[in-house]
């Protein structure tokens, strides 16, 4: 017998992968957690029955939303990753010498803890003695925060369940606070695509520029995240992400990444018109 994931995208729309075994299943109490193994997009994480990560195209998500601030950023020394307990974010930031402290913050210990278990390929730097884990609501966790992280990376789930707080003018504002005066915020920032993503996108963008004096959307594409068309939010106190790009400095680090250059970088922030119809019509 044949064994599918579906994941519906819109009422009308599903995206199916075959799946060659169950690997985990758990329920946490925030939510439910499976990892699957397929042959097309290797093994893949889903939460509440949404797409997380697949192994096969997670390094698109993760070097986009670690290396284009870091790129732009001069000194980045403490950063705060909100969310993202498989590790893949964490992965991409220990590879820059410079960073000396990540705190991880995710509601979930069970999400880390099959992460760690069944995805190496993304949990592999959560135990790098730089990071430190907090398992806790990202929404709290920024309230008592001042002016303390260099680079806040918002890698949570979607607008409703527990990444919901997270999509609010309060924590904006926090996250704001939180911030050095040289600090920026990025988050995975929706899709444009289909028009009930979109409205959540724009929501999250309204208030992202009301509380941001510089405040850009870029995009990659992601193909298991629905349309496959995907935006991240660059929010800054003083850095824009292309005016203040150093694409030599980037360069001298000598990383080697798989989707992430410097031409990536600008034309990333090339948008379609009509998702900047979309982000100029609020
Ligand atoms: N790195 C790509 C994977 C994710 S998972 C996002 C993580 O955010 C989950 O582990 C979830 O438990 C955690 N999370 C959700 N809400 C909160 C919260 N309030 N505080 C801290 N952590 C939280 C991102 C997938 C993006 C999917 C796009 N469709």
């Amino acid at each position: 017998m044949e064994l599918w994931f579906t994941e519906e995208h819109t009422d009308n729309v599903t995206f199916s992968i075959k799946v060659d075994r169950q690997i985990y299943s758990g329920q946490s109490e925030f939510q439910r957690i499976d990892i699957f193994d397929s042959l097309e997009f290797g093994r893949f994480l889903t939460l509440d029955g949404y797409m997380m990560l697949t192994e096969k195209d997670e390094f698109i998500y993760h070097e986009m939303i670690v290396h284009v601030p870091m790129a732009v950023l001069p000194e980045v020394k403490k950063v705060l990753v909100i969310g993202g307990g498989d590790g893949g974010a964490v992965r991409e930031l220990v590879r820059y010498p410079n960073v000396e402290q990540i705190d991880l913050v995710e509601i979930d210990r069970q999400v880390i803890e099959a992460c760690k278990t069944y995805l190496p390929q993304t949990a592999g730097k959560l135990d790098d003695p730089r990071v430190a884990i907090h398992y806790a609501d990202g929404l709290k966790f920024v309230r008592s925060k001042k002016d303390e992280y260099d680079l806040i990376i918002v890698d949570s789930t979607d607008p409703f369940g527990p990444g919901e707080g997270l999509f609010t003018k309060e924590f904006y504002g926090n996250c704001y606070k939180a911030l050095t005066e040289n600090g920026a915020m990025v988050n995975q920032h929706e899709s444009p695509f289909y028009p009930k993503d979109a409205v959540a996108m724009q929501r999250a963008h309204k208030r992202i520029i009301d509380s941001f004096p510089i405040s850009r959307v870029y995009q990659a594409h992601i193909p298991t995240y629905p349309s496959g068309h995907w935006l991240f939010g660059f929010a800054s106190k003083k850095y824009h992400p292309i005016e203040n790009y150093d694409a030599a400095a980037w360069k001298a680090l000598g990383l080697k990444t798989k989707y992430y250059n410097d031409k990536i970088h600008v034309g990333a922030f090339a948008l379609p018109n009509y998702v900047k119809e979309l982000l100029e019509e609020m």
